[in-house]
């Protein structure tokens, strides 16, 4: 699939069926990215199918500067955005933004076994979300937030042109940046696409003001109580650092990664199940290791080349320090096996 087969489907759709009920689903904690994407396609299926019901769920609420960038534009009551809930009502057409997995959806997975109609639009390299849906999944771009904008690009050169609000571009924009962390990790794609937003120089300059603002307390605590419990192995050159945090693990892996390791886990066990968040920069490939944890530990895992996610349900089997040993090690084995955990 592409963009192009995208607009297609959804144009034949929109004149085959009567679209009333549209639901948009992001991974949870939703961040920037997500809802970026999410909202600006939103937008665009308005259009499309003469003004659905449209309803925007993040399974587990959203992450902390998704909030901050949603209350600056103002958009969480427009397009009914729902941070934390999968309760609303069947809907006719189901669309799945930014989200690899089926355990990134948590009890929001319902709308894709229940919609008739489905759709996966999503950036990361490996994904299990298949089966009952029209998948567009295309690594190439860094972010799901440039994938919308491609299918408003492509929307054009069919003549069909939707005047996107400001504040819907701006949050486009924030995706974008968030992905990218702030362009540095662009894709052939970013900065044309970045080009095709009206007022783009505007924009960034609003969108980048909100995200400067300095990460919660809490996160920050996180950050360092991970550091603090960190367990370090150096294998052939390469460093494998592991610990473990109530929350905030992905954050604590990216610290982690910044302050040298190559490969960054980090533990962090929740009510009825356990999640591990990885990182890992060039050759290894964090989807990769990832995928491998997930059948040796019994649970679902993917994500990108730099940073990826395994859910386990239960409890781990030893203690939480043990627990990340074990995990590094598993590592280590799967390092020495073979090279699957590295990129070509
Ligand atoms: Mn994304």
């Amino acid at each position: 699939m592409n963009a192009d087969n995208i607009i297609l489907h959804l144009m034949t759709l929109s004149r085959k069926r009567r679209i009333t009920r549209v639901t948009i689903v992001t991974h949870k904690h939703a961040d920037p990215d997500a809802v970026g994407s999410a909202i600006g396609l939103g937008y665009m299926l308005k259009a499309l199918f003469n003004s659905p019901e449209l309803t925007i769920l993040s399974p587990e609420d959203c992450a902390s500067l998704t909030l901050q960038l949603v209350e600056r534009f103002g958009v969480e009551e427009r397009y009914d955005l729902i941070c934390g809930g999968c309760d609303s009502g069947s809907s006719d057409l189901t669309v799945v933004v930014d989200t690899a997995n089926e355990s990134q959806l948590g009890n929001c997975i319902r709308y894709i076994r229940e919609s008739q109609n489905c759709i996966v639009i999503d950036h990361h390299s490996t994904g299990t979300l298949a089966d009952k849906c029209i998948v567009w999944r295309d690594s190439t771009y860094t972010s799901a937030s440039e994938m919308v904008v491609k299918l408003y690009e492509t929307l054009e050169l069919t003549g069909t042109y939707v005047i996107v609000p400001k504040e819907i571009e701006a949050l486009l924009v924030a995706g974008i940046l968030y992905d990218t962390k702030r362009l540095q990790r662009i894709s052939p794609y970013t900065l044309k696409l970045l080009s095709r937003i009206a007022d783009i120089e505007e924009l960034y300059k609003l969108v980048s003001g909100v995200m400067r603002v300095p990460s919660p307390l809490s996160e920050r605590i996180a950050v360092l109580k991970g550091m603090q419990r960190m367990i370090i192995k150096e294998i052939n050159n390469v460093l494998i650092a592991g610990t473990h945090v109530g929350s905030y693990e992905s954050q604590v892996a990216r610290n982690m990664l910044i302050a040298g390791a190559d490969i960054a886990l980090v533990l962090s066990v929740k009510k009825d199940f356990y999640r591990i968040a990885i990182r890992t920069r060039k050759p290894f490939d964090a989807g990769l290791i990832a995928s491998g944890l997930a059948i040796q530990l019994g649970g679902s895992g993917g994500g990108h080349a730099e940073s990826a996610l395994v859910e386990v349900s239960g409890k781990p089997p030893v203690r939480k320090e043990k627990m990340v040993s074990k995990i590094i090690q598993l590592i280590i084995t799967y390092l020495e096996r073979d090279t699957d955990g590295k990129e070509n």
